[in-house]
């Protein structure tokens, strides 16, 4: 297993000490920096090398800082190399090197995406369309994975209600499926039967048109790198991470509550609404706690408290109002 030092955060020494946004300011001003010695030679889209540990190697995506409440998490971002290093996309593996190491063979241009079921106007779109869509925001996020770790990450993309409105969902839509890319050539990971192909998630439809939940095509302002769910994922930042589906192909709206391919394959360890809260255990271990990734000391860092709903509960908590939490994990 992989201890991380102090090291590999390429911040100054002092960067705990100032304002994520000036952090987030001075590196945008390195990216211009780095661009502008670059020259053109941004590299493309597709069949870029995505294992680098800093950004400025992929397309730049920039987005204004959004002033949606809640969405600029006034924490240390985590370093480029763990957001891009250290991931789940079981398609690519089960190990956390393997998206990194894997995920380059996926094509991301052309890809569609395809929304249908209850909706008064199906459709397709591509990715070119998709991204002039809507106007991109940086958001930071922080995202707990059930495992225990956690990240800030600055994200690129619109809210996704702005897309769902596109297609406009009927009365009799109550919730969102996600279903996202499998493709046996390239992704090593669907001859393990760990999970039933393709990952689909969920999400109650108004989850999926609340401002926060993101549908997101970049990050540190650069694209998505494939490992990251190239070119469009999901993130809900008051859920545990595996809600947050990545490449996604097709966004159903339906009825009834989806089957989702965590849920199917334990429903006792992953229930279909995972909010992150630190009072309902996992049946395995404590979620009350969590460690951040890239933080000085490594595995031996001291742990953050978990905080209900992610930190997000002034934004979400009315979302679930009345409803038994423990119940509904
Ligand atoms: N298609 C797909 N999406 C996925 C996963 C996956 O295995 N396949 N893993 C999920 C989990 S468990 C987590 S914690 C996040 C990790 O996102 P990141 O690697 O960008 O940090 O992606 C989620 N989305
Ligand atoms: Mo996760």
């Amino acid at each position: 297993m992989l201890i991380r030092s102090q090291d590999t955060d390429c911040l100054s020494p002092s960067a705990s000490e100032i304002t994520p946004r000036a952090v987030w300011q001075q590196r945008r001003q390195l990216l211009r920096l780095a661009a502008l010695a670059g020259g053109a030679s941004l590299a493309p889209w597709a069949g870029a090398s995505q294992t680098g540990d800093r950004p400025g190697k992929l397309t730049a995506l920039p987005g204004s800082p959004s002033t949606l409440p809640g969405a600029l998490a006034m924490e240390p971002l985590t370093p480029h190399a763990d957001v891009t290093g250290y991931n789940n996309f079981y398609e690519f593996g089960t190990d956390k090197s393997d998206p990194a190491r894997h995920a380059h063979r996926m094509k991301t241009r052309p890809w569609t995406l395809r929304i249908e079921g209850l909706v008064g106007k199906p459709r397709s779109f591509g990715i070119e369309e998709l991204l002039k869509l809507g106007a991109m925001e940086e958001r930071i996020y922080r995202l707990r994975c059930v495992e225990g770790w956690s990240m800030v990450i600055p994200w690129v993309g619109y809210s996704l209600a702005g897309l769902l409105r596109q297609v406009e969902p009927l009365g009799s839509a109550k919730y969102v499926e996600f279903t996202t890319l499998s493709d046996p050539a390239i992704m090593p990971g669907l001859r393990a039967g760990v999970l039933d192909w393709p990952y689909v998630e969920g999400l109650r439809l108004d989850e999926a048109m609340h401002p926060l939940t993101l549908l997101a095509f970049g990050l540190y302002g650069e694209v998505l790198p494939n490992q990251n769910g190239a070119p469009l994922r999901l993130v809900v930042p008051w859920k545990y991470g595996f809600k947050s589906a990545k490449s996604i192909v097709r966004i159903r709206l339906v009825e009834q509550q989806p089957r989702t391919s965590w849920s199917l394959a334990a429903p006792r360890e992953y229930g279909f609404y995972s909010n992150v809260n630190p009072e309902v255990p996992h049946p395995r271990w404590s979620q009350s706690s969590e460690r951040r990734l890239g933080e000085s000391g490594g595995l031996f860092a001291k742990r953050r408290p978990t905080l209900p709903f992610n930190g997000y509960a002034a934004q979400v908590a009315q979302l679930y109002a009345g409803m038994d939490l423990q119940r509904h994990y």
